[in-house]
């Protein structure tokens, strides 16, 4: 960074910041304009679309469905690239504007939830699924899945940000964030040194939060940064993530409400378990 910045007395909002997403990023909150959510016949509707954020969501339903749970959803993409984020329906369920959101209507009256680690959390207690019930085990399955809350935002809003989106690269920045996402792996490896999955034996939604984040990343998915942080290097979370990843669940989750890639990969929606087999994207093609 070769530009030091003198901060004016009180911020104003520069538009035309040059970054990726600038176009979304916005310093207020509140919808933008009016828009209805479709709902469909199952008890689960989500809108969301195919991230980290979203993938964990998605893999749950599928991880739940397979399980032989009565977890049936209907999943709604919801296109943050367009500011289908701040459409008045989307922002009902969630006033932050960011997906994953989910409308549950096997309650009465129907319950709204936002910030993927609370559907995560409201799911697994509601089936009692993917959530350890040992007093010691629940509480350590709960503290993996919210440092993963806590941990992400440095990955993605800091790393993935300066290294792949912003308008130049800055050392500073991706240096700081470097270092931080390169100590949480080390956190990852060393745990998963002495277990199989996050908590223990059993595969948890602390796993499938993680997994979502920091086994995508090893696995070369995230921000073509696999070489930069030598993902090589930690073992035990690459051996992890593949477990985790050869899941058929896992796989099923991460086509759904997916809008990018391969068209084979991309279920825009998913209504039906069928749908994988004859609504991706090389079957029905670019328009839908
Ligand atoms: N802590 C939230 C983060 C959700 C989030 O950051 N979602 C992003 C996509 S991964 C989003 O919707 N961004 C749209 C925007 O910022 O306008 C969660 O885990 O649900």
């Amino acid at each position: 960074m070769t530009d030091t910045y003198t901060p004016p007395t009180v911020w104003t909002w520069d538009r035309e910041n040059g970054g990726q997403f600038a176009n979304i990023n916005r310093p207020i909150a509140g919808p933008t304009h009016d828009k209805v959510l479709p709902i469909g016949t199952h008890p689960f509707q989500l809108y969301s679309l195919a991230t980290p954020n979203g993938v964990k969501v998605t893999v749950m339903f599928e991880e739940l469905l397979a399980a032989g749970h009565d977890a049936e959803y209907d999943a709604w993409l919801i296109n943050i690239g367009e500011g289908d984020q701040f459409g008045s329906g989307f922002v009902g369920i969630n006033p932050n504007s960011k997906i994953p959101a989910l409308m549950d209507h096997s309650t009465t009256p129907p319950t709204r939830l936002f910030e993927s680690g609370a559907i995560l959390l409201h799911l697994a207690e509601k089936y009692g699924a993917f959530l350890p019930v040992d007093a010691a085990l629940r509480p350590e399955c709960l503290s993996w899945l919210f440092w993963q809350m806590g941990s992400a935002p440095y990955l993605g809003g800091g790393f993935g940000h300066f290294y792949a989106y912003a308008p130049e690269k800055w050392e500073y920045p991706i240096n700081r964030f470097a270092m931080e996402t390169k100590r949480q792996l080390d956190v990852l490896d060393r745990t998963l040194a002495e277990r199989t999955y996050m908590t223990g034996d059993a595969y948890t939604v602390a796993d499938i939060a993680i997994w979502a984040w920091y086994g995508q990343l090893v696995l070369g998915r995230l921000y073509s940064a696999a070489e930069f942080l030598d993902v090589e290097s930690y073992g035990h979370v690459l051996r992890w993530a593949k477990v985790i990843d050869a899941r058929p669940a896992v796989q099923r989750g991460r086509m759904v409400n997916r809008s990018f890639g391969e068209p084979e990969t991309q279920l825009h929606e998913r209504h039906d378990a069928r749908d994988f087999e004859t609504r991706t994207q090389d079957k029905i093609g670019p328009k839908d």
